[in-house]
């Protein structure tokens, strides 16, 4: 596996040098909206640490980003009144990973709602 890259666009957006709309952060995560949403209020979750996904993620980075990833799941099904939320993940290119920096997709669903490709 390559070795993470400081120049992928998350970690841009950790430091704040590109444009990103948070919706929540903590000392550990950040959270914003997907800029492709393929459902209403798409967001991604990330750790505020180096990790290039979860092959290489340490068990403090895995539980920091997946308590953040229920915290926001809930409080998206009560934002958007879904009726169900998907929270997905990628590895590598050959696992459909685009940007190499560990994250979770959550998207609120609705009853019959496919979600955008
Ligand atoms: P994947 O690595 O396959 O999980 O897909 C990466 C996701 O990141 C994709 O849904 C689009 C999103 N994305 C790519 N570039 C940017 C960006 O510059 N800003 C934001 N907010 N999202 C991005």
């Amino acid at each position: 596996m390559a070795a993470y890259d400081h120049e992928n666009i998350f970690a841009k957006i950790l430091r704040g040098e590109i444009p990103s709309t948070r919706v929540y952060e903590d000392d550990e995560t950040l959270a914003f909206m997907d800029i492709m949403p393929r459902s209403d209020g798409h967001l991604l979750v990330i750790p505020k640490t180096p990790c290039r996904n979860l092959l290489d993620a340490t068990p403090e980075q895995l539980a920091a980003v997946t308590a953040t990833v229920q915290k926001l799941a809930k409080a998206v099904v009560k934002a958007f009144n879904a009726d169900g939320v998907t929270v997905q993940q990628f590895n590598e290119a050959a696992g459909g990973q685009e940007v190499f920096h560990l994250h979770f997709h959550i998207l609120p669903r609705q009853e019959g709602v496919a979600i955008r490709p």
